[in-house]
């Protein structure tokens, strides 16, 4: 496997802390075996851990009224990639990388392919971009793409998720997520029923080019572009399109898309009952889809979205197994230490939810103790379990202070002297 960053640096950065985390580790292995916990368990769980990271996050954002780029940035999918070799190399937790088309359509889908494979990497779901047109494209998606009252428009967003479809093959990718963003401003603008019709018949005609090992992640979001109204707004529009196309459609769950104080977790709870969770967008968010970076905001949320996955996992083993992906979008950070952090932060919430005394809890929750059961979760949440997410960095081969590994290197440094900013760099901006 190519290292990106050079071997011998992550093994000194390591050998400068290594003793200090060995003296916190055990400190913490103490204290969780008084609670009847083995911290090696957890730490090899801690091992198991993965998200995929986001092509379009290693870009710096923007939003509508600027973009401010950062140093270095990729200017093509195979410089993306290189970023993402840097953030798996360090954490260890981001074996795959979820590439969007038509921003990340490769010249040569093989040799990508092969750039990934010895760096490391594979491919998570791909997605499809009918949210904006293209240059040269025949028909506009300014009044909807798989709703447009315009045959046209719909037969060619369904022509190219089912490209999509294609591109992902060669890759090696088993997942089309579609998100769209068609809806209305206006009451009246269109109808309601009458568009999620049309939806669900461009729908039927994507799932049917699904190869049978493949997932169709729906994913739904209450507002923007559309400010009246969006076709698939919610999950329970996602949930209700996803049964009606078949077993291999699922819902997908980005965390800034629903309204300020949505219970989350509980929707999280709902879908995996019915069997329709597919997957996740993580990020977090004060206001809506804001795409900041994974547990910045409500750290709280995202433990108890993961207390439900655990649940989940105990009640329907192996067969459940959502696929975990970061959605950022990065302003004022240097996007590799966002991502880095983020994926971080999200197995942060996945240990924790593991310390979760769930034998306590079901006691508490028969005995109708709110008190305790609320003071049970808490007391998982409030554990510092860095000492294990560093463990496993370090026994996967990754850096213990990803970060600091980074800024050491000088990898941004260097980018910024071999990626001089081309015109027409593929930032999108849009997340
Ligand atoms: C829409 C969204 C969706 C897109 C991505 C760029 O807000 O979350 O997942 O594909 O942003
Ligand atoms: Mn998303
Ligand atoms: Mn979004």
């Amino acid at each position: 496997m190519d290292h990106i960053i050079d071997a011998g640096q992550v093994e000194q950065h390591n050998a400068a802390r290594r003793a200090a985390l060995q003296a916190d580790y055990d400190a913490l292995g103490g204290m969780l075996s008084r609670r009847g916990v083995d911290i090696e368990a957890l730490t090899a769980k801690a091992q198991t851990f993965a998200v995929a990271v986001p092509s379009w996050g290693v870009g710096t954002g923007g939003t509508r009224f600027a973009r401010f780029p950062g140093r270095g940035e990729p200017r093509d999918v195979t410089e993306k990639l290189q970023d993402c070799a840097v953030i798996h190399q360090l954490t260890r937790a981001t074996p795959t990388v979820s590439l969007h088309f038509p921003w990340d359509r490769p010249a040569d889908p093989k040799a990508l392919r092969e750039q990934a494979d010895a760096l490391g990497l594979g491919f998570d779901a791909v997605n499809s971009n009918t949210f904006q047109d293209q240059p040269g494209q025949a028909h506009t998606y300014k009044f909807g793409s798989l709703t447009a009252q315009s045959q046209a428009a719909r037969e060619q967003a369904v022509a190219h998720n089912i490209d999509c479809i294609e591109l992902g093959k060669t890759l090696g990718s088993r997942g089309l997520t579609v998100w769209v963003g068609d809806g209305a401003n206006f009451p009246g603008q269109h109808n309601l029923r009458g568009a999620l019709e049309r939806y669900i018949d461009s729908a039927r005609a994507i799932y049917a080019a699904l190869p049978a090992d493949w997932l169709m992640y729906i994913e739904h979001k209450l507002f923007e572009p559309a400010f009246y109204c969006s076709t698939i707004a919610d999950w329970g529009t996602s949930f209700a399109v996803a049964q009606l196309l078949g077993d291999k459609a699922k819902c997908l769950v980005d965390l800034g898309h629903h309204a300020p104080n949505t219970n989350i977790e509980m929707i999280v709870a709902r879908l995996a009952q019915f069997g329709k969770l597919g997957g996740f967008h993580f990020n977090d968010s004060k206001y809506g889809d804001d795409d900041l970076d994974s547990g910045s905001i409500d750290p709280f949320q995202l433990f108890l979205v993961f207390n439900e996955l655990a649940d989940a996992a105990l009640r329907d083993g192996a067969a459940f197994k959502p696929a975990y992906m970061l959605d950022q979008s990065h302003n004022v950070t240097d996007p590799i230490e966002s991502l880095m952090s983020s994926a971080v932060e999200v197995q942060r919430a996945f240990v924790q939810a593991a310390l979760v005394d769930r034998a306590a809890l079901a006691g508490h929750q028969e005995a109708n103790d709110a008190l305790q059961a609320a003071q049970t979760l808490k007391h998982a949440f409030r554990t510092d379990v860095s000492p294990i997410l560093a463990m496993a960095r370090l026994r996967s081969g990754g850096a213990i202070d990803p970060v600091a590994a980074y800024r050491a290197s000088g990898w941004r440094e260097q980018a910024a002297v071999k990626r001089p900013p081309k015109a027409g760099a593929s930032g999108s901006g849009i997340v």
